[in-house]
C-alpha cells in the first residue's frame, strides 16, 4: 500500500466524512464468500457496529470465539463536489487482515491488524448513485504473521484461535473509518526532527508531496507564525522555543502549504512538539534532562467494546494515569489507535510504541513457560523468513504513522521472544536496522525481554539502546510460600546485570501480580490485594538500589480479557485498576510513590 496515511485533517482543500455506524456483517466459516460473489454485496447480513470488536456482542460461544473469514459492507453516497478530487477510504485498522472491494472490484489488501489501511477508490466510485464497500476479513493466527499463534480446527469442525500471547484475539473493524477527499495533487507525508542549541530550536523537515511549491509555517497556539520556510525540505529556527516537556506539553501547529502558480492547491496541519530524546550513559534524557519513567503496560481493552476505539475510554485512562502521577506507558503489545497518541502529545505523556511482535515463543501459556525456559528453537523454523518480512513491514508502517508524535520517544520491536540462540540474534539484527533506518528522529530502539534473557544467555540485548525487562519474581517464580526467595533471586539477577557495566538505562516494562478485588488476607496470600502491594514494595526496594534502573511500568494498567485457561479468571487480573477503571489498593501505593519521584 503506497497511499498517504496522514491522519485526516479538514480544511478548504481536504474533507473527510465518517463512515462509523452500523454496517452489514457476515461470518464465512466455510470460506465460500468469494465463490458466491459476496464481494458484490452481502445477502442475509446481520448488523455490526463500526468501530467494534465483534466477539463480546454475542451470546453464543461460536460467535465470540469465531476464527476465520468474515465480511463487512457499507453503502454510501459520495458528497457533492468530491468528483473533482480524489476519494479514499481510510480504516484506522482491519484486524488482522482485509481485502477491500469497491462496487465489486478489488482495490487493495492489507496484512496486520493494528495499523491504518488506505485505499484510493476514485476510479471505482459512482458519483451519481449509491456505492458499496465490501471487505473480506480474516482473524486467524499463524507463525508467519503478527501477533504469533496458531489456528486449531476442533474435532467438531470449528476453528479457534490459539494465541501464543496473553490477550483475547479481538478482531473486526475496530477503529474509525473515513471517506477522505483530497486534491488531485496533494501532500502525502512529512517528518520533522529537532536539535536544540542554546535557546534556539532547529527543526529539520521533509515533505513528500506531488509537484508544486511547498511552504511550511510553524504557529504558536494563538496562531502567531514563528517560523516560515520554502521548499520540500529545509530548516525552521525558533528562538526561545516553548519546549514539549514531560507532563508539561506545548504543541505548535506545523502547517504545510502546496501551491501551483501561486494558487494554493492543498494544505495540511498537524501538531508537533519540540523536544529531543537521547540516551546519555544510563539515563533517558528528554530535552537534555534525565526522566524516570513511571507508568504502565496497557492494553486496548474494555468490557463489551473489546478493542474498539472509544474516546471516553481514552479520556478515562489518561485521567486515571494522571491521578497515579504516571508519565509513561507502553502500547503493549501492538500500535494503538492514533487518537491515544494525540492525547498523549497534549498531556505530555511518554510512549514506548510497540509493534505486534508478541508470541515469538511457541506456547499457549508463554507467561508460565517463559520462566521455565521451555524453548522451542522458534527462530530456526522455516516460517521465519516470512515472519521477518511481515515484522519489518509492520515496523515501517508503525514508524511512518507515528514518527511525528512528540510523545513517542522509543520503539519497542518485540515482546518476550526467545533470545538465546544465534538465529534469534540474526533475526533481530535485521529487525533493529529496519527500525533505525525508518525513523527520521533516530529514537532509541528496544524490546521487552523475559526472564530467560539474562546477561549470560541473551544474545539480543546488545542491540537495545536501553534494556527493558519483564520480571515476575514473586509471582510466576518464587511466589506464595516461597516468596522469601523472590527478592534474593531478583537481586542476584540484577547484580549480574550490574557486573556487565553496560552503561545503559534499564526500564522494567512488566512486573505485577494477579489479584481479585474481592480478596483480602492477613497475612497475605497470592491473588489478594495485600500480596500485590507487598510484591510491588519489594520491587521498589530493588529498583531503588540500582541507579541504572530508570523506569518502572507496572503490568498492567487495568484487568483485561485473555484466552481462557486455568490461570485466568475471566481474563488477566494484574490490573492496578479494574476493567471498569476503578482503583485497586495498589493504585494508592503507586500514587504515593510516584508523587515523590
Ligand atoms: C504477562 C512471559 C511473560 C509474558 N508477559 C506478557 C504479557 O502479555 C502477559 O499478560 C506476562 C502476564 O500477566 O502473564
Amino acid at each position: 500500500m503506497t497511499e498517504s496515511v496522514l491522519y485526516p485533517c479538514d480544511n478548504r482543500y481536504r474533507e473527510s466524512k465518517s463512515l462509523n455506524g452500523m454496517w452489514d456483517f457476515k461470518f464465512d466459516p466455510n470460506g465460500i464468500g468469494l465463490k458466491e460473489n459476496w464481494n458484490k454485496g452481502l445477502n442475509d447480513a446481520i448488523k455490526m457496529p463500526v468501530p467494534g470488536s465483534f466477539s463480546d456482542l454475542f451470546t453464543q460461544k461460536e460467535k465470540r470465539d469465531y476464527t476465520g473469514d468474515f465480511w463487512y459492507e457499507i453503502d454510501f453516497y459520495v458528497p457533492k463536489g468530491w468528483e473533482k478530487n480524489k476519494t479514499f477510504i481510510r480504516f484506522g485498522s482491519l484486524t488482522h487482515r482485509g481485502i477491500i472491494y469497491c462496487n465489486g472490484k478489488k482495490i487493495t489488501e492489507h496484512e496486520g491488524g493494528f495499523l491504518p489501511v488506505v485505499a484510493n477508490i476514485s476510479e471505482s466510485i459512482n458519483v451519481n448513485g449509491i456505492n458499496k464497500i465490501v471487505i473480506k476479513m480474516n482473524n486467524e493466527l499463524s507463525e508467519y504473521t503478527l501477533p504469533v499463534g496458531t489456528t486449531q480446527v476442533l474435532k467438531s469442525g470449528r476453528k479457534i484461535a490459539r494465541p501464543y500471547f496473553d490477550f483475547f484475539n479481538y478482531s473486526g473493524i475496530q477503529r474509525n473509518v473515513w471517506l477522505v477527499s483530497l486534491p488531485n495533487k496533494s501532500i502525502k507525508d512529512f517528518d520533522t526532527s529537532i536539535k536544540l542549541n542554546q535557546n534556539v530550536a532547529e527543526i529539520n523537515y521533509n515533505i513528500v508531496a506531488d509537484d508544486g511549491d511547498v511552504k511550511v509555517e510553524l504557529c504558536e497556539t494563538d496562531g502567531t507564525i514563528v517560523a516560515v520556510s520554502k521548499g520540500a525540505s529545509g530548516k525552521l529556527f525558533v528562538k526561545a522555543p516553548h519546549l514539549w516537556n514531560v507532563k508539561n506539553a506545548y504543541l505548535y501547529t506545523f502547517k504545510i502549504i502546496l501551491s501551483e502558480k501561486n494558487i494554493i492547491i492543498d494544505q495540511y496541519e498537524s501538531k508537533i512538539g519540540l523536544r529531543t530524546v537521547q540516551i546519555k550513559n544510563d539515563k533517558i534524557c528528554i530535552n537534555d534532562k534525565p526522566v524516570y519513567l513511571k507508568g504502565f503496560g496497557k492494553h486496548e481493552d474494555f468490557d463489551i467494546l473489546g478493542k474498539s476505539f472509544n474516546w471516553s475510554i481514552v479520556k478515562r485512562d489518561f485521567e486515571c494515569m494522571k491521578w497515579t502521577n504516571a508519565n509513561c506507558f507502553r502500547t503493549s503489545h501492538y500500535p494503538y489507535a492514533e487518537e491515544w497518541y494525540q492525547l498523549a502529545d497534549e498531556e505530555g505523556f511518554l510512549i514506548i510504541d510497540e509493534v505486534p511482535a508478541v508470541g515469538m515463543m511457541r506456547s499457549f501459556q508463554n507467561f508460565v513457560d517463559a520462566g521455565k525456559g521451555k524453548f522451542t528453537n522458534f527462530f530456526s523454523t522455516k516460517t521465519i523468513p516470512e515472519l521477518k518480512k511481515n515484522h519489518s513491514q509492520q515496523i515501517k508502517e508503525m514508524i511512518k504513522r507515528d514518527k511525528n508524535h512528540p510523545s513517542v520517544f522509543s520503539w519497542s520491536l518485540f515482546n518476550e521472544p526467545e533470545t538465546t540462540s544465534q538465529p534469534a540474534y540474526d533475526y533481530f539484527k535485521d529487525i533493529f536496522s529496519v527500525a533505525r533506518k525508518a525513523d527520521p528522529q533516530k529514537r532509541p530502539c528496544t524490546g521487552a525481554l523475559e526472564k530467560n534473557s539474562q546477561p549470560d544467555t541473551c544474545k539480543v540485548y546488545p542491540l537495545c539502546d536501553f534494556i527493558c525487562l519483564n520480571r515476575y519474581y514473586g509471582w510466576y517464580i518464587d511466589g506464595g510460600e516461597a516468596v522469601d526467595d523472590s527478592q534474593i533471586e531478583f537481586e542476584a539477577e540484577m547484580n549480574k546485570w550490574k557486573k556487565e557495566k553496560l552503561n545503559k538505562p534499564f526500564v522494567f516494562t512488566e512486573f505485577g501480580t494477579d489479584n481479585l478485588v474481592s480478596e483480602h488476607k492477613l497475612p497475605s496470600i497470592m491473588w489478594s490485594q495485600e500480596y500485590q502491594n507487598e510484591y510491588l514494595k519489594m520491587y521498589f526496594d530493588v529498583f531503588d538500589k540500582y541507579p541504572f534502573i530508570q523506569g518502572e511500568l507496572v503490568w498492567n494498567f487495568a484487568d483485561f480479557q485473555t484466552s481462557q485457561g486455568i490461570r485466568r479468571v475471566n481474563g488477566n487480573k494484574k490490573g492496578i485498576f479494574t476493567r471498569e477503571r476503578q482503583p485497586k489498593e495498589a493504585a494508592f501505593l503507586l500514587k504515593d510513590r510516584w508523587e515523590n519521584i
